[in-house]
């Protein structure tokens, strides 16, 4: 038994040492779903090429522990900088084969040679997705301040200040091989009339317009929307209507970023999907799970049926040939477990969720949708969303040269604990630039 093996996760030799004896049940319980697929009309083999080509961006700053508004509790061993993130970024990718690039948020991941960041990412055999900015928060030394507002500051300043941080980010995404930025900015109100809601609207759309002109060809701007928090009365990019109209208003390299934690409770995600390929500005999502607010819990965690319901109108929207690429990343940080774990847990109900969604009889639905049949319908979505895909997404992971039981190897790795000894936290620190 190669069982109790402790090792690095990130060798090949390992993983599959710890994948050995788990390849009969694995065969034996992929025969038994090919079957049972195949008198649907499914090939088994299909879903299980188009889960190993599903791939996920993860957060920089989810693999440190995040904080709430009350405190924030490191585990051992976190990462102190961008190279040892991107280290956890590797364990995560080549045990799950789902989780090729890093999305990197800055300054948090500011540092002062990037081409050794890249030379270390290519080693690690991880590479860089979107680029986010942080103009919601004051950096040490700034000049102007963030307090009341960034982008849509009533000040010229501070709006150039901001401007000017984008614009960086850009150059800095260009080196390592970035092809998007992420906007997200805090700025909105506390109390009716503190703002002018249509004029601080009308002064995004200018500093934004700037940042677009900074967009190198090929590349996205990215608009995520939030409801609230921390302008709790009205926030600028509130929702989708006004990431939309700002998309609109910039031009055909601006789309609208999806995060899933960012509406109110029982809001349709899925609608704001489907709204979001018409109008062909769907740009990508930050995937995570909430309940009650932005609470960046694990994809999947609380509401899977929403999470496969999206990746439905996804997965139709391909069935129907609409031209769509959207960016698929992480955004999750919390206080309560290994955030490794976590994130390897969300990347991999993503590719179950995607999974589930490719098995939809697509013709048999649009005939039950035809016919108004509301009870066959809403069952057909559900066969899919119960059918256990779990031996499919194992296969996919083998296929990547990645773990059947990533969760267990890892733990069995003891990287953790290597981790702890390797990197002795910094005093006063916060790996993730959350609180
Ligand atoms: C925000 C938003 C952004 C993320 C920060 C850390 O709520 O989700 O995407 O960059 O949190
Ligand atoms: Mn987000
Ligand atoms: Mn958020």
């Amino acid at each position: 038994m190669a069982q109790d093996r402790s090792g690095d996760p990130r060798d090949a030799d390992y993983i599959a040492a710890g994948n050995a004896p788990l390849a009969a049940a694995l065969d034996a319980d992929y025969q038994a779903l090919g079957s049972q697929l195949a008198r649907r009309g499914i090939d088994i083999d299909a879903v299980t090429r188009s889960a190993a080509d599903f791939a996920v961006a993860l957060p920089s700053w989810g693999v440190g522990t995040g904080g709430t508004r009350f405190a924030r509790f490191p585990g051992p061993g976190e990462p102190r900088n961008v190279f040892e993130k991107l280290e956890d970024c590797a364990v995560i990718h080549r045990l799950t084969g789902a989780t090729p690039t890093v999305s990197l948020h800055l300054p948090w991941d500011a540092c002062e040679d990037y081409g050794a960041l890249k030379a270390h990412a290519t080693r690690l055999g991880v590479g860089f997705d979107a680029v986010n900015s942080n103009t919601f928060q004051d950096q040490r030394g700034q000049r102007e301040s963030y307090k009341f507002g960034s982008l849509t500051h009533t000040a010229a300043a501070v709006r150039a200040q901001a401007v000017e941080h984008n614009l960086e980010c850009i150059r800095i995404g260009g080196l390592l091989g970035s092809k998007a930025l992420t906007l997200w900015i805090g700025d909105g109100a506390n109390f009716p009339g503190q703002q002018h809601l249509a004029r601080a609207f009308e002064r995004y759309l200018d500093s934004a317009a700037r940042i677009y002109a900074g967009l190198p060809a090929g590349w996205r701007l990215l608009i995520e929307h939030k409801m609230y928090e921390p302008a709790f009365y009205a926030t600028v990019i509130q929702d989708w209507g006004s990431s939309l109209m700002a998309a609109q208003a910039l031009g055909p390299q601006a789309f609208c970023l999806v995060d899933l934690g960012h509406h109110a409770p029982n809001v349709n995600i899925e609608m704001i999907v489907a709204r979001l390929i018409h109008a062909g500005r769907l740009g990508g999502f930050h995937f995570n799970d909430s309940k009650y607010g932005d609470d960046d819990l694990d994809a999947g965690s609380i509401d899977p049926y929403r999470l496969f319901l999206v990746f439905n109108e996804l997965v139709d929207a391909a069935w129907r040939q609409v031209p769509l690429q959207p960016a698929h990343m992480l955004d999750q940080s919390h206080n309560v477990t290994d955030p490794v774990e976590s994130l390897m847990a969300s990347a991999m109900e993503l590719t179950r969720a995607r999974a589930q969604a490719l098995l939809v009889d697509r013709p048999a639905l649009a005939a039950l949708q035809e016919a108004n049949d509301a009870l066959l319908a809403t069952q057909a979505l559900k066969r899919a969303f119960t059918t256990d895909v779990a031996p499919i997404l194992a296969r996919a992971r083998v296929s990547r040269g990645g773990a059947i039981d990533p969760l267990g190897l890892y733990r069995r790795s003891g990287y953790r604990g290597t981790c702890a000894a390797a990197r002795p936290a910094a005093a006063g620190g916060s790996s993730s630039g959350i609180v």
